[in-house]
């Protein structure tokens, strides 16, 4: 079978970025550990402020140095406003909306989710480097989602001793 020049260069093309889509997949998946969520947990939006978890949000260090952070979204914070947790441990984030979608953005780390009325949105992350994250919505959420942020505070923790190089962590 004949197969015209030019036709070959595109379907190699072709062939090329299909490869190169799989490769940056297989790439944010293991090399930056970053994972659709698939934890499925359901709640009464209107009932996010009375719950007993989700009613009292903050930071939780579990006996085995891990730490639980639940995280209340509404228009237009979070809540705590502050979240402050050790660093080089697990740490697991659950959070729920009172009202609309909203997004929970850690920046310049790989935690990162929707949060979805209706849902818990969960995920386990650690951080390896102390200091100041901005924590952003990234969901266009209404008239002051630009407004729609909080500090995380990753401390050098007593339980952090010798976690360097710790895997799955980010930067
Ligand atoms: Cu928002």
């Amino acid at each position: 079978m004949k197969v015209d020049l030019y036709e070959k260069i595109w379907m190699w093309a072709a062939l090329g970025i299909v490869v190169l889509f799989l490769a940056s997949l297989g790439f944010s998946y293991i090399g930056r550990a970053i994972q659709p969520p698939s934890h499925v947990e359901m709640i009464d939006p209107e009932a996010v402020r009375t719950d007993e978890e989700f009613g009292n949000p903050g930071v939780t260090i579990n006996a085995d140095g891990s730490a639980t952070v639940v995280v209340q979204a509404f228009m237009f914070a979070f809540l705590p406003q502050e979240i402050r947790v050790p660093r080089g441990v697990p740490v697991t984030f659950r959070l729920t909306s009172a009202d609309v979608i909203h997004g929970f953005q850690i920046v310049g780390t790989n935690g990162n989710t929707m949060v979805v009325p209706g849902y818990v949105s969960q995920f386990t992350t650690s951080f390896s480097r102390a200091g100041e994250y901005l924590i952003v919505c990234n969901e266009y959420c209404g008239l002051g989602h630009h407004v729609m942020s909080a500090k995380l505070i990753v401390e050098e923790g007593a339980g952090s001793a010798g976690s360097v190089g710790e895997s799955g962590g980010v930067r």
